[in-house]
């Protein structure tokens, strides 16, 4: 059985050629302007960045090395006794753009496993914070500490080549994927029940069957299926957004994978992005208790202009490059249909019916470029369904998921020697100056 390793090893030659064809032979080619509007809108749609392992389309949404999310549901080993795709054989193929086979997933699994237990002086760190401190900012304080580990770190410190560096990078990522179950769950036992006790990693389990046990909520299959989809499917969302953008710019000075991760997960913490799963359940709930329960699409209409015209955005709707439903939402969507359970829950109920109005009343206030559902307006009510009812913590899972994308891609950028990012900024005079020219 061969290791992500092997596999990498086998890949990276290829792609180093093709970076080096791309930089001789096209290296002036043109991929689009800059405007005025990409340097005071956000670089929306500005193509500056080189990202392996997804690409998003506007209007079909995610791909991951080509696959939607219906091929990775076909193709990709479940958890033996499951039948959602999981962390580890999504991180295999971001990683190497090769689909694993089972025994492959397995013993990544495994390994994955066998690295998982915190450090003491983690635990100790995560203990000493107050309850009240978000669970966001533990999750960041925690991965930046795990850095006291850093093989990367101390290899770069000893000097080693710049060939030699995707490897300890590589090493790096493991151990960071492997630890963030025990982390996370250990915020959410701090937090919401503290002092009970956390079980030990099973060795035999895969990592979301081991953070739903630590989180204690093992015996639920349905909870945990709906994680491991959950979290596969928020893994990397191509390298633009915010947590992405971050870590990368953060991996790129060579700051280790641990310091480049906790710092994407300070830009998921906002709620225009990742925090937004927090939100939309806020603003659900909030909707749910004015309205009380069999709500009408008339009255979800009322209170969505009234969100509207208080000057908030809707949470869970419009995004930076989509321009249709998120697949995200609709994979999210799809597990519900398929339990009678989930579709009579009246939190679950209202999140659909909020699709099925929401959309026209976000055309009509004409504002947003994209007036559909993102993978946050879904993911939050099942989660609260099954029990997982602190939504505060919500953010906290897609900082689990996301480290899929983020470390796949710092592996990459060391393999390809990519360099520091260091974009040009003008200020207004010097805009006005250019124009002028
Ligand atoms: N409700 C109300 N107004 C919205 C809106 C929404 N859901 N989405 C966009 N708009 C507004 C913007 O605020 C902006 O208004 P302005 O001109 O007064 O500044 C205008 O529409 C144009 O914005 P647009 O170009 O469509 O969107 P951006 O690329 O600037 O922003 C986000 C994209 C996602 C930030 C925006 O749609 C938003 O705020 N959505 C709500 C929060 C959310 O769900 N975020 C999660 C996104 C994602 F899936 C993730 O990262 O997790």
């Amino acid at each position: 059985t061969k290791t992500v390793r092997d596999v990498l090893e086998e890949v990276i030659p290829k792609k180093q050629l093709q970076l080096k064809q791309l930089k001789t032979e096209h290296g002036q080619a043109v991929l689009g302007d800059v405007k005025v509007e990409h340097v005071v809108g956000g670089m929306r749609g500005l193509k500056a960045m080189l990202w392996e392992a997804s690409v998003l389309d506007p209007n079909e949404g995610i791909r991951f090395h080509g696959m939607t999310i219906q091929d990775c549901q076909k193709v990709l080993p479940a958890a033996p006794g499951g039948k959602e795709i999981i962390a580890e054989s999504m991180f295999w193929l971001l990683l190497t753009g090769k689909v694993p086979t089972e025994a492959e997933t397995r013993q990544l699994s495994r390994e994955l496993a066998e690295k998982g237990d915190l450090p003491e002086y983690i635990e100790k760190l995560i203990d000493s914070l107050p309850s009240t401190l978000h669970p966001m900012t533990q999750l960041g304080m925690g991965v930046a500490a795990l850095n006291n580990e850093s093989k990367f770190q101390a290899a770069y410190e000893r000097g080693i080549k710049k060939s030699e560096y995707w490897t300890y990078a590589l090493e790096d990522s493991l151990n960071l994927l492997a630890r963030l179950p025990a982390l996370a769950a250990r915020i959410y036992r701090n937090i919401y029940n503290p002092g009970k006790p956390i079980p030990k990693i099973n060795k035999d389990l895969d990592l979301v069957g081991n953070f739903v046990n630590m989180l204690g909520y093992g015996s639920n299959h349905d909870l945990t299926e709906y994680l491991r989809l959950y979290i596969a499917i928020h893994g990397d969302h191509e390298g633009g957004n915010a947590s992405a953008h971050t870590s990368h710019l953060v991996g790129s000075t060579l700051s280790d994978p641990y310091l480049s991760y906790a710092a994407g997960l300070y830009a998921l913490a906002g709620p225009l992005h990742g925090l937004a799963n927090q939100e939309v359940l806020r603003w659900q709930m909030s909707m749910q208790k004015e309205l009380g329960d069999n709500i009408s699409h008339d009255h979800i209409r009322e209170y969505l202009w009234k969100t509207l015209k208080s000057g908030q955005v809707v949470p869970g709707y419009g995004h930076g490059v989509l321009r249709n439903p998120d697949p995200r939402f609709m994979a999210l969507q799809a597990f519900c249909d398929t339990r009678p359970e989930l579709l009579a829950d009246p939190i679950v109920q209202l999140v659909k019916k909020t699709y099925e109005v929401a959309p026209a009343v976000l055309k009509e206030h004409g504002k947003t470029k994209n007036p559909y559902p993102n993978v946050d307006a879904a993911s939050g009510c099942v989660l609260y369904h099954y029990g997982l009812t602190q939504f505060k913590y919500y953010t906290v899972i897609f900082g689990v998921s996301r480290a899929l994308g983020c470390l796949t891609q710092y592996v990459w950028a060391k393999a390809l020697g990519l360099p520091i990012e260091r974009p040009k900024s003008l200020s207004m005079d010097a805009i006005e100056k250019l124009i002028k020219q």
